[in-house]
């Protein structure tokens, strides 16, 4: 279900394969007012338009998808990511004067929360005397711009964010994400760092209840999530700007596998990382080049997403130059 044809068309298996995929999954919660909330922040950032061109909006994916087991879930396959990547290049995105829909896999890492401790509820607060609840002081000045930083990039409209769960809710999402950006064109960037789940269990050949031990070993075939990077790219949101990731962890496959990427899935960019090292460097491999982009290590805090950032940002820019000029 891969390739693309030369009339950049998807190949009619793999569209059976898409829409079976969605026939089958289970309604999405809360589609209707996730639907109403994306054209809210859609419209309000097309009214932010400077010089006839839209706003800049990116969809920033976060964190690694879950594969349900059963239907009334007890047991699930997990991708690893602990959402950082996503949540950085989030807050550097805001930085650049984007607006971010930021789809997270629910308890990962948020905007502006990085330097929060690991249960910021026990260990930022305390209990003064007079029983009211306060900051602790080593804590207060992180806390108060993991608020005010969010609930302003919030209440301004520029960040909205959108929880998952599963594979099915993340690709649901993702799909009304793109109808909304579609209108938006060139000025629209998929950012695409979330890990996603290659493998999956059908909703409708799932047991309902929980899978019983007694029967011995578990024997169970999982059928391959459909290519939906071939489906946004070509037929959602066309004239997007697309970033996707690699992650491997040997490290000789690695450019490989992101060039097969890059053109398998005409990606704009696509950025390589290897998972001891993603936090130092990564690599960004595009038709033109092979950029490595690395943490400044002289610098107390610095992140990779910062220069990472910054460069989509000129790639991008130029993007929109060649194709709405
Ligand atoms: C990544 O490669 C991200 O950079 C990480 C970030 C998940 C490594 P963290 O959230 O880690 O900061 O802990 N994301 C994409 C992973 C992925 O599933 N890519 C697919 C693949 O490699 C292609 S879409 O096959």
């Amino acid at each position: 279900m891969d390739a693309v044809d030369d009339a950049d068309q998807l190949p009619e298996t793999a569209k059976n394969d898409v829409t079976s995929f969605f026939e089958s999954a289970p309604p999405l919660k809360d589609a209707a007012e996730t639907e109403k909330s994306l054209k809210e922040f859609v419209d309000r950032n097309a009214s932010l338009s400077v010089n006839g061109k839209a706003n800049r909006v990116v969809c920033v994916t976060s964190g690694g998808t879950t594969v349900p087991l059963e239907k009334r879930c007890v047991r699930y396959i997990d991708n690893f990511a602990s959402g950082h990547r996503g949540a950085a290049s989030t807050e550097y995105f805001l930085m650049a004067g984007y607006s971010v829909i930021f789809l997270y896999r629910r308890g990962t890492c948020q905007p502006f929360c990085s330097l929060l401790p690991d249960d910021p509820l026990l260990e930022c607060l305390s209990v003064a005397d007079d029983s009211t609840i306060e900051a602790d002081p080593l804590h207060a000045e992180t806390v108060k711009r993991a608020i005010t930083e969010t609930r302003a990039a919030v209440a301004d409209g520029i960040l909205l964010k959108l929880p998952f769960t599963t594979i099915f809710e993340y690709l649901q999402i993702l799909q009304l994400i793109s109808a909304s950006l579609r209108g938006l064109g060139p000025s629209a960037i998929f950012y695409l760092a979330a890990a996603v789940s290659d493998f999956y269990v059908p909703w409708e050949s799932m047991t309902l209840h929980k899978i019983q031990s007694a029967s011995g070993p578990l024997d169970m075939r999982l059928a391959q999530v459909p290519k939906m990077l071939s489906v946004l790219r070509n037929e959602w949101a066309p004239m997007a700007f697309y970033i996707s990731f690699k992650l491997e962890t040997d490290k000789d496959i690695l450019l490989a596998k992101a060039d097969m990427a890059l053109k398998k899935y005409k990606m704009h960019m696509v950025i390589a990382n290897e998972l001891s090292t993603r936090k130092e460097e990564v690599i960004v491999v595009t038709e033109q080049e092979k950029v490595t982009v690395r943490r400044d290590s002289t610098q107390a805090g610095a992140e990779v997403e910062c220069p990472l950032v910054e460069l989509v940002v000129d790639r991008h820019s130029a993007y929109i130059k060649k194709v709405d000029p």
